[in-house]
Parts: C-alpha cells; sequence; structure tokens
C-alpha cells in the first residue's frame, strides 16, 4: 500500500506534521514511492513495454466499442482537447487543458495522475499483471523518440502514431526555464510552456502538433510528463524558486476529470508529488546538453517596415477596406509590416518608430507613471498556417531586439509554433479569430506584452530615445530548404492609453 499525504489526512496525522516528519514517517510506514521511469531506461524491460502497450491498446479499444467512454483513449484525449463535437454531458470536461495560464503545470499534473491510474488498470484488465509507471521523454538527453514508440505500425504496435518528426536532434531546445530569469513563478511557468514544451509539440508535429488532438498521440502522455519532472526540477533549483503560496486562489483552484466527481484535485494538493501523489522521478538533475545545438543559418532580414502616421493603424483590412475598429480601447500602431512569410530559416523583421512615438515607448518603460502609455505589444495577425505547415514540424521563438553601439540585444517574448496558434483559443485575452479548432485552417492572432523586454532591453532615456526595433522569428529547426510554414498578415508594435492586459 502507497501511503500519501491524504491517507495521512484521513488518519489524523499530516495536520500535525511537519513535512521532514512526514518523510520520515513514510519512509517507516514502508511508503516506498511508485518511480516514473525515463523511457530510455523503462524501455529495456520487455515486459513494462508489454505492459504499457496493454494499457494502451485496451483503453482504444474501449474508445471504439463506446466512444466517450470515460476509460477510454478518445475521452482522455478529448478532455485535453477534442477537434469533434462535444456531448452536452460532457461540456465541461472536454477541451479543459490549460495552457497560457498559471495553471498550465498543476492541471497537468493532475490529468497524468489519474490518466496513469486509467492505463494501469487498462493494462491489468488486459491480462497484463507486470507493475509500471508512466515513463517520461528527455528530450535534451534522447531526443529521438524511443524505438518502442516507432516500430512497426498503427496495426501492429498501439505506441505508434503518424509523426512530422521522430528525432528532435536538430531541434533547439530552450533551457531557459531554469534561468535566474525565471525565477519567479510566473516566469518559470510561460517560459517551460514555450520553449522547450510548445517547440517539442510543434517539432513533433502530427496531431501532437496541435491543442485538440495531441493527446492522442501516445508520445503526449511522456512528453508531459517530462514537463511535470522538469516543475520539480526547477522547485528542487531553490535559490529563491518556489510554487505560489498555497493559501493563494490559485492553489485552490480545482480540477475534475469526470462526470461523477471522483477523479477531482485542487491545486494545493498535488503540489509535492512524492508526499502528496506517492510517486517520483528517476532523475532531477539538468544534465549537460549532450546533443549539438544547431547554429542557424544567417537570418533573412526585412527591412523597410513603415512607420505609422498619424490615423494609419496598419490594422489587417476588412474586404471593404475599412479598418477594423479598436472597440474603444485607445489603441495606436507605432510601426507595422504586412505578409511576412515564414520557413525553415530565422527571419528579422525590421519595425522603425518615429522619434516622438520612440520617446513615448522610452518613457512607457522607465517611468510607466509618466507615460500616457499604459500598455504596449507586438501583435502578429492573421497569422496563417502555410502550405509546408499543415502537419506542424517547425517552430519559431519570437524575439524583440534592439541594436545598440555594440550589437543586439533580444529577449524572448514567446513561442511560435501550429501547437502556439490552435491553443489561441484556451488563452484569455488572446483574440481568436477563424473558426475551427485548431486546425490548418486557423488564422489566429497574438498578442504580446512587451512593457517587461522594453525594460529588459534597457531601453534608457539616457542613450537616447528607441528609434527601431526589430523582431525576429528565429527558427529553433534551422533549414536551408525553402518551405512555406506560416504567414503572418500584419505584424506591428501596437500602444493603448489604457492598462490593458
Ligand atoms: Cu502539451
Amino acid at each position: 500500500m502507497i501511503i500519501n499525504r491524504r491517507v495521512l489526512f484521513q488518519m489524523g496525522l499530516a495536520a500535525a506534521l511537519p513535512m521532514a516528519l512526514l518523510e520520515k514517517v513514510l519512509a517507516q510506514t514502508g511508503g516506498t514511492p511508485r518511480i516514473r521511469q525515463n523511457i530510455e531506461e523503462f524501455a529495456k524491460s520487455p515486459e513494462k513495454v508489454a505492459a504499457l502497450r496493454a494499457g494502451v491498446a485496451r483503453m482504444k479499444q474501449r474508445s471504439v466499442a463506446k466512444k466517450d467512454d470515460p476509460e477510454g483513449w478518445y475521452y482522455w484525449a478529448s478532455v485535453h482537447g477534442t477537434t469533434e463535437a462535444v456531448p452536452a454531458n460532457l461540456g465541461s470536461l472536454y477541451n479543459s487543458c490549460h495552457h497560457g495560464t498559471l495553471q498550465f503545470v498543476s492541471w497537468h499534473r493532475a490529468f497524468l495522475y489519474f490518466f496513469e491510474q486509467v492505463l494501469k488498470s487498462s493494462a491489468k484488465e488486459a491480462g497484463n499483471q507486470t507493475a509500471f509507471e508512466l515513463p517520461y521523454w528527455n528530450w535534451n538527453a534522447s531526443p529521438k523518440i524511443n524505438a518502442v514508440f516507432t516500430e512497426g505500425d498503427a496495426s501492429t504496435n498501439p505506441l505508434w502514431h503518424p509523426r512530422a518528426r521522430t528525432d528532435l536532434s536538430n531541434v533547439n531546445i530552450s533551457r531557459a526555464w531554469s534561468k535566474a530569469s525565471a525565477k519567479a513563478f510566473n516566469a518559470f511557468s510561460s517560459s517551460l510552456e514555450g520553449n522547450p514544451h510548445g517547440t517539442v509539440h510543434g517539432a513533433v508535429g502530427g496531431e501532437m502538433g496541435f491543442v485538440n488532438s495531441s493527446a492522442r498521440d501516445p508520445i503526449f502522455w511522456l512528453h508531459h510528463a517530462n514537463i511535470d519532472r522538469l516543475w520539480d526540477v526547477w522547485v528542487r533549483l531553490a535559490d529563491g524558486r518556489q510554487n505560489p503560496s498555497a493559501t493563494r486562489t490559485w492553489a485552490k483552484q480545482k480540477h475534475s476529470f469526470d462526470t461523477t466527481a471522483s477523479k477531482v484535485m485542487a491545486t494545493a494538493d498535488l503540489l509535492d508529488s512524492r508526499n502528496q501523489l506517492g510517486y517520483i522521478y528517476d532523475d532531477y538533475e539538468i544534465e549537460p546538453i549532450t546533443t549539438s545545438v544547431v547554429v542557424a543559418s544567417e537570418p533573412i532580414v526585412i527591412a523597410g517596415g513603415q512607420v505609422a502616421s498619424p490615423g494609419e493603424s496598419g490594422h489587417a483590412m476588412v474586404p471593404d477596406g475599412v479598418e477594423k475598429s479598436d472597440g474603444n480601447k485607445g489603441l495606436k500602431t507605432l510601426s507595422f509590416r504586412r505578409d511576412i512569410a515564414l520557413g525553415g530559416r530565422s527571419v528579422v523583421v525590421d519595425l522603425p518608430v518615429a522619434p516622438d512615438a520612440g520617446s513615448a515607448l522610452t518613457t512607457f518603460a522607465i517611468e510607466p507613471e509618466k507615460s500616457a502609455i499604459k500598455s504596449a505589444w507586438l501583435v502578429l495577425e492573421d497569422v496563417r498556417i502555410g502550405s509546408d505547415g499543415k502537419l506542424g514540424g517547425f517552430s519559431y521563438d519570437i524575439k524583440l531586439k534592439k541594436k545598440n553601439a555594440g550589437g543586439s540585444q533580444d529577449v524572448v517574448l514567446g513561442t511560435l509554433n501550429t501547437f502556439t496558434l490552435s491553443a489561441l483559443k484556451h488563452s484569455p485575452g488572446m483574440a481568436h479569430t477563424g473558426g475551427g479548432h485548431g486546425t490548418s485552417g486557423d488564422a489566429g492572432t497574438l498578442r504580446l506584452p512587451i512593457s517587461d523586454a522594453l525594460r529588459q532591453l534597457g531601453v534608457t532615456g539616457a542613450s537616447g530615445a528607441l528609434q527601431a526595433l526589430s523582431v525576429e522569428f528565429e527558427s529553433s529547426i534551422p533549414e536551408s530548404a525553402d518551405k512555406q510554414y506560416l504567414n503572418v498578415g500584419n505584424i506591428r508594435i501596437e500602444t493603448s492609453t489604457l492598462p490593458i492586459e
């Protein structure tokens, strides 16, 4: 029997025990945690691989027999997201994944916890008694998806799935989540969620490349187990890193995964995976980068962005030629460029700003209380997937850059790929245009706040007013081939006199 914190709570013990003592109690009571293994180790056991396959196959069979069976593969994939019609009684359960919110790591931890239970009981039900836990895929140390997921085909291997890429050796996977700049939980969460998390989704591509189909691919669960592991790694790096307080609204948020309220968990009850959920990972080290980081070829530089003159917004025009209304949000465009095509190479777009606009932005960055501007964004409007991008297999880090005497500095604003585009509908505050749920026909608009970035870039009055910014779409999978992955209809620096998030 695994004794976890919950059981101790029921025994009336946990409340009286400080955490260190609780650890001791767990050890003395034989509360050995379950161990989630690296897939490279896991795969050395043919028995465990057979059990994993049996569990996945059983869950898939259930969905064939009854599509929305709550122990079926389709059900669990759809709780994350689905492209299909949602039955009325599952309206609050399907499409419930958190992306772009501070519950990103916590929601997915609870999701994996309950999925793992169903997976293991399904293997047993299929007649396989081998004990196993959900393994994880460490794409930094082992960028190639393990052969147990890629060998055979759909008819011979339940772990096989169509993918754009199975080897990420050439993908630049970021570790910025572990850096000092990501010591605050919010910064850590968004850094982890963009690159690596979204980049790996986008690079693997196929159904993994889109929010509302990604969990259909069995590798999804190992990818997210690794994200879950990296959350624990981050906490263990300490030095100021910690989760938000357990008394905050954040911690009280409940996550539910079935209609009978038997699979419900609050964020406060999952922060310590060992003592609250009874599992640990077999490794918490940040290993050195073993893969050679790909050196990108020189970026394509697109100069000549337009300085917006008064009254000109650069907004995409609706068919009758009338500018889209700003809904009285006090919006103003400082600089814009239309129709940027993105392929395998990195692209830099110069966005010059007029002198008065530059000094207004400078004031906003360094003395916000004196500034008429209360918010500023980089807006990527009407982003469409091109003819070569429909299966994913690409990803860009979006960087705001400022040239100075010594060269240029940059700050990462976000990540752009099929996954982040299809996540737009989950992100409050981000506009979503076009129909469908993360299908390749979507057009989306990203609004990336730039106030922190401007401050980090050292936009200071002393060095004179800002004259030009540029935006780099740095390809995470640099390739020279001429590809049509994405088209950005309109890219602009936009400000508002209102504080809008
Ligand atoms: Cu994900």
